[in-house]
Order: structure tokens, then sequence, then C-alpha cells
């Protein structure tokens, strides 16, 4: 598949964005097509500052010039755009296959408008049916957290990096869940949270509001009912 469905879902996605406004700025290849749009608007004249949900976006925004916040000096977002690696129809989630979860369900929570682009690979019946579900733990207790999360239901697998463990830009590791697939998403990810050791989950409930899916030629826009 091109990149096509991606990068129409990101450039409909930034035309949403007005002027002065914060912006979210999500993590992954979907994702970079947006921030490389907002940096085009950015040089046409729209002002706008970002707020990065990981230490490449971060980056990469600074190279295009968007001026970055740090989020304990705002007290709110106006909208952000972020990408998936799996939504339901409900518009939950599963993110994380970058390992950005973290940061990037804490800069969705403090958005006023929280939007999706995915391409329509990203679309499931049911989670945990084409990816794993992510989740982020203390290295400390890492081997506890399989065992906890086996408890679930979850086949839980240390991402790695080469010979070494991935870290996330927390300095923690990542937990790839195989589900088969995730029967109740909502209490799953209550069930998850509750473990200790877990940092952040990546399932996403009630956070998309808008949903942008990118076709080879034309996006679809849907709204959270
Ligand atoms: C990053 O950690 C993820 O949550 C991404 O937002 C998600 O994996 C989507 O990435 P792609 O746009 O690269 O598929």
């Amino acid at each position: 598949m091109s990149d096509e469905p991606k990068r129409l879902a990101a450039d409909h996605a930034v035309r949403m964005v007005a002027h002065n406004q914060i912006v979210g700025l999500g993590t992954g290849s979907t994702t970079r097509f947006a921030i490389e749009g907002l940096g085009r608007l950015l040089r046409d004249g729209l002002q706008i500052r970002g707020v990065a949900t990981s230490v490449a976006t971060s980056k990469m925004a600074a190279d295009l010039g968007i001026p970055l916040l740090d989020l304990n000096d705002i007290e709110r977002i106006d909208i952000t755009i972020d990408g998936a690696d799996e939504i339901d129809e409900k518009f939950n989630m599963i993110k994380g296959g970058g390992g950005a979860l973290t940061r990037e369900k804490l800069v969705a929570l403090s958005s006023v408008r929280r939007v999706i682009i995915v391409d329509e690979t990203k679309l499931v019946a049911r989670l945990g049916s084409t990816r794993v579900l992510p989740v982020e733990v203390l290295p400390f207790s890492w081997a506890r957290s399989v065992r906890l999360l086996k408890e679930l239901g979850g086949n839980a697998q240390l991402r790695r990096d080469g010979d070494a463990p991935f870290l996330t830009d927390n300095g923690n590791y990542i937990l790839d869940c195989r589900f088969d697939p995730i029967e109740d998403p909502p209490m799953l990810e209550r069930q998850i949270k509750l473990l200790p050791g877990v940092v952040e989950s990546g399932l996403f409930i009630s956070i998309a509001d808008t949903v942008v899916v990118g076709f080879e030629n034309r996006v679809e826009v849907r709204e959270r009912k």
C-alpha cells in the first residue's frame, strides 16, 4: 500500500487547526505527514505552538520551526493530531506501536479535541485482532508484570531493540501483549491500570473525538457519537 492514504488523512486533519492554537503532535509514520503539513502552514503564516509526544516528534517539529511548549507550562491543548495502530467502531484504540503511548495519552487527555488519522488497515471489528497491545512498565519489575498480564489473558513479550530491551523516552520497558482478541477493552484497560509496575497501557478508551480515515484518493471523516 502507498503512503497516499496516510498523507491524505494527515493533510485533511491539519486543516482543522486554527490560528494561534496549541497543537498536540503525535508520533508515528502517519503523524509525520501531519507535522510536515503544519510546517508548511506555518511558513504560510499560520501561528501555532506544539506539544510533542516523543523525542522523535520534538526533533522533527523543531527542525520545521514549530515552537514547542512543555505540557507542564500549559493548562490545555486545543487540538491533538495522532495516529493509531488499531481502532474499532466505538473509537477505542490500540496505540504504542512506536513506544510513545504514555506521552501520547497524556497529551490527548489534555486536549479539547482529539483527531486520529489512520489508513483503512487500522480499522478493526475487535481490538487485538491484528496488533499486539503495548504496555509500558517499570524495568525494575518487568518479569512480574509479564506474569500479572498473563493472569489477565495476555501473552506478553518484552520489546527488544537489537540485543537490548527497547527503552521508551521515559526510560521504561514495553511489553507487547497478544490477547487474541480483546473481549472488553474498557474493562481490560481498568484491570491493566491497576497492576503495580504498569506505567501506562496502549488501550485508549473514549479518547478519539474525530477519526480521519485515508484511502488512496479520498478521506472519510467520522465523529464520535
Ligand atoms: C506511537 O507510539 C504510536 O502510538 C503511533 O501513534 C501508532 O503506532 C501509529 O503509528 P503509524 O502511524 O506509524 O502506524
